[in-house]
């Protein structure tokens, strides 16, 4: 309850912040684009989504604070584009994540079609991240929601991939454009010949598919070869670059691109 209201009041001073990680691309090191991830900034000190996410959809406030991410996202994205108009025709783009309930959220699609709109920004820039759970859980609406993305050029990607409720038939009947392999598979699998065979089976499937497939999590040189190998288009994490301010993200991004 304590939290509730310390989150209820953080939410009104606008104690939030949105940290940027890279995410690059394997083959040629180049930078892809950015996943957005929400901190709140509680005096001196930085808490995790994973505290309060769970508090904010309990008391319904993640939609509030969900607006905001959606909205300050694609704020920066479109200050990016205008200083650095290279990004549109590299194609680069901002990843948000999306929770479970905001698919219950009747006007999540025209939220997200006014913010793209109200920003002049094109829904190919945007790219959607959904847990395999959040989709298993609203499948009769997911297909909806997902169809109307889609047809506004927006992105879906399914994130941790491979730790929900295995049913890959929505891989191939949902209009998805990509996997995220979960962090615990990669983190492994310079060790473990499982957890590497692991890895390999979901890039097949994904380039089976026609999927596009991101690695989360990569640390180290050793995993980042292993992949190169698998030929996986895609990787993020603390070897490239943890989640950055805005600031040390644009920085990095005059670097990357
Ligand atoms: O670095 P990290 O601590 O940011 O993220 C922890 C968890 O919180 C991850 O599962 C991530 O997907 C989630 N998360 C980060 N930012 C957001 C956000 O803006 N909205 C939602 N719903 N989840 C987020
Ligand atoms: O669940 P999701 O993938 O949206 O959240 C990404 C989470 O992974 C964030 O908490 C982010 O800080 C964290 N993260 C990003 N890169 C790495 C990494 O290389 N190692 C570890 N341990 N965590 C990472
Ligand atoms: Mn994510
Ligand atoms: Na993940």
């Amino acid at each position: 309850l304590h939290l509730e209201v310390e989150l209820r009041q953080a939410i009104e001073q606008g104690d939030f912040a949105l940290y940027y990680q890279p995410i690059v691309n394997l083959r040629s090191q180049s930078l892809r684009g950015f996943e957005a991830l929400l901190r709140w900034q509680k005096g001196d000190t930085l808490i995790s989504p994973d505290v309060f996410i769970p508090v904010a959809e309990e008391t319904g406030l993640i939609f509030e604070l969900s607006r905001w991410v959606l909205h300050n996202a694609c704020e920066q994205l479109q200050q990016w584009q205008q200083r650095y108009p290279k990004l549109q025709s590299v194609g680069f783009t901002m990843s948000i994540n999306l929770s479970a309930n905001q698919f219950s959220l009747p006007t999540l699609v025209s939220e997200i079609q006014q913010t793209l709109g109200h920003h002049h920004l094109a829904g190919q820039f945007l790219k959607i991240e959904i847990t395999e759970s959040t989709l298993m859980q609203h499948l009769d609406s997911a297909c909806e929601i997902l169809a109307e993305l889609k047809a506004m050029g927006v992105r879906i990607n399914i994130d941790d991939f491979g730790t929900g409720y295995s049913s890959l038939s929505y891989l191939r009947n949902l209009p998805l454009d990509g996997i995220k392999i979960d962090r615990s598979f990669i983190s492994q699998m310079d060790r473990s010949q499982e957890d590497l065979e692991v890895v390999h089976t979901i890039l097949v499937l994904a380039r089976n598919l026609h999927l596009d497939c991101i690695a989360e999590g990569i640390e180290n040189t050793t995993q980042l070869q292993l992949l190169r190998s698998l030929r996986c288009p895609s990787g993020q994490g603390y070897l490239f670059a943890p989640p950055l301010t805005p600031h040390k993200a644009e920085v990095y991004l005059q670097e990357h691109i």
